[in-house]
């Protein structure tokens, strides 16, 4: 079907996401096809994409280590109209676009 998790290559279709997705709902979180290359420490979308466009905040990534010890390597977009990096093992919802 050729579906994957949400990439973000620009500000107009960060905006899109936010206006539909976050209207109602400040408090979520949802994950992006978003990962960090763990030997080069570099970041990259699921497709491939070029790393066009960033929507961090400002104190983000933040590549933290939980008390779980598991390291921050994925990403969510949040409810704050901003990214931040979270375990890519905590439960969020996620969005596929095709
Ligand atoms: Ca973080």
């Amino acid at each position: 079907m050729g579906a994957h998790l949400l990439v973000v290559t620009d500000a107009e279709e960060n905006e899109l996401i936010n206006n539909v997705l976050f209207g109602d709902e400040p408090n979520f979180q949802i994950f992006t096809g978003w990962f960090r290359l763990m030997e080069e420490s570099t970041y990259q979308w699921i497709t491939g994409e070029p790393w066009t466009f960033a929507n961090w905040n400002p104190l983000e990534p933040s590549r933290a280590v939980w008390d779980t010890g598991e390291s921050e390597e994925c990403m969510c977009i949040t409810g704050q109209w901003n990214w931040t990096d979270i375990p890519c093992n905590q439960t969020r919802m996620f969005v596929c676009e095709f």
